[in-house]
């Protein structure tokens, strides 16, 4: 590092302990310069500072209802083809039969995503969301990335807000962070052309923090992104929230390069880009209060790193995870409640239960066996 390097580092530490919000050009010195140990010093610093010691899981899971998609998003490794035999699409009765199993294991949350079905209408959309929540109303319905609500809009052609509005009255719950990849259009246009743009995935939650809905963001990293499309990506998420303050989690995701054309001369994220890219978010991101490490996409041993990388939230049991597994990702399908807290404690922190709006979840101790998903139950404490 030169010593007009070692200044420049001094001047942001200045800035992250004195509060002062960190601008593009800090962003982009500290993703080319910084050395890994002061960016976790930092962005320790910021997550203690809003967080304490604390981490967060959730008991969740995943549902994937279609892996059909008329969109070629060339990081993809979950998507099928109308007519290939790889893709499916769930009956009502599987649906319903997943959420029966979600809240009968002690669920409180169902992250509900999947492709863009060229022939499935939005009222099946629309349908999933309303079954799972008069069967099973205590499940919060996680629901439909800003590029479904965009492809919603464009088979409909009605306003995202007033469907919205009418996914909201069926039992909609909040909006997941994905289909954000890359906003600027110099890497959008590469990875994913045609489905929304930056714009258009704003624009959408825009409209739902409007409502007073929350929900969360995402950005996929370690592919043909530069430094700068990714600090690009977190001003962009920064402005919108100074806008509404309706985000309340961010999510960096690592690219997994398996079975999908972007990977084929693309390895894996490292360790040390993982660990860089949360702590730059944590500190670009001032006005999230939660940097989420998700297990299934860094694996268990970087995610537990990453909490004294910027990270508060380690995502949930998960259980039916199919987009990284198709992508390659060997992390296993689930964790047990009783793993994810030992893995925060080893990290040093103390776990605690939310809901998808982080509300702290308080159980009691019977309960527990539901809990430990798939596994003998033993008690936590
Ligand atoms: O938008 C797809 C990503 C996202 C690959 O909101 C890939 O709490 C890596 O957004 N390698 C969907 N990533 C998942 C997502 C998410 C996950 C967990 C929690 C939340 C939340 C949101 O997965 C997609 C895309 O960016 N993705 N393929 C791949 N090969
Ligand atoms: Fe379709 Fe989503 Fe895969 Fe893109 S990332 S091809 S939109 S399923």
């Amino acid at each position: 590092m030169t010593t007009s390097h070692a200044h420049q580092l001094a001047d942001i530490r200045d800035k992250v302990f004195a509060g002062t919000r960190l601008t593009f050009d800090d962003g982009l010195f500290l993703d080319r310069h910084a050395d890994l140990f002061t960016l976790g010093e930092l962005a320790n610093f910021v997550r203690e500072k809003k967080n304490g010691n604390v981490t967060y899981y959730n008991v969740n899971q995943h549902l994937n209802p279609t892996n059909v998609c008329v969109y070629r998003c060339s990081f993809c490794s979950f998507r099928a083809d109308l007519k290939s035999p790889s893709g499916y699409v769930m009956t009502d009765e599987q649906i319903l039969q997943r959420a029966k199993e979600a809240s009968e294991q002690g669920a409180t949350e169902l992250h509900i995503v999947g492709g863009l079905h060229h022939l499935l209408p939005y009222e099946w959309y629309l349908g999933i969301i309303k079954n799972i929540h008069s069967a099973f109303p205590e499940l919060h319905l996680k629901a439909w990335t800003a590029v479904e609500w965009d492809w919603f809009e464009r088979i409909t052609k009605r306003p995202t807000r007033e469907l919205l509005a009418e996914m909201k009255a069926a039992g909609l719950g909040s909006l997941p962070g994905g289909g954000a990849e890359i906003f600027h259009p110099e890497v959008r246009s590469k990875i994913c052309d045609y489905k929304a743009d930056a714009d258009q995935w704003l624009r959408v939650h825009r409209e739902w923090h409007s409502m007073g809905g929350k929900s969360n963001a995402t950005m996929l990293y370690g592919h043909i992104e530069k430094p700068e499309h990714r600090i690009d990506h977190l001003m962009r998420l920064r402005g919108l929230q100074d806008e509404t303050g309706g985000f309340q989690t961010f999510i960096p995701l690592a690219f997994h390069p398996s079975n999908n054309p972007l990977g084929k001369d693309i390895p894996k994220p490292s360790g040390m880009m993982d660990l860089k890219v949360m702590a730059i978010s944590r500190l670009m991101l001032d006005n999230f209060l939660h940097i989420k490490a998700y297990w299934q996409m860094l694996t268990v041993k970087v995610a537990q790193v990453a909490q004294s990388y910027g990270a508060d939230d380690i995502d949930g049991t998960v259980v039916h995870e199919t987009i990284y597994h198709a992508a390659g990702s060997d992390s296993p399908q689930e964790l047990s409640v009783r793993d994810l807290r030992r893995l925060i404690e080893e990290a040093g922190r103390v776990p605690v239960e939310r809901d998808t709006l982080y509300n702290e979840v308080v159980r009691e101790k019977v309960e527990a066996k539901q809990w430990a998903t798939g596994r003998q139950f033993v008690p936590l404490n």
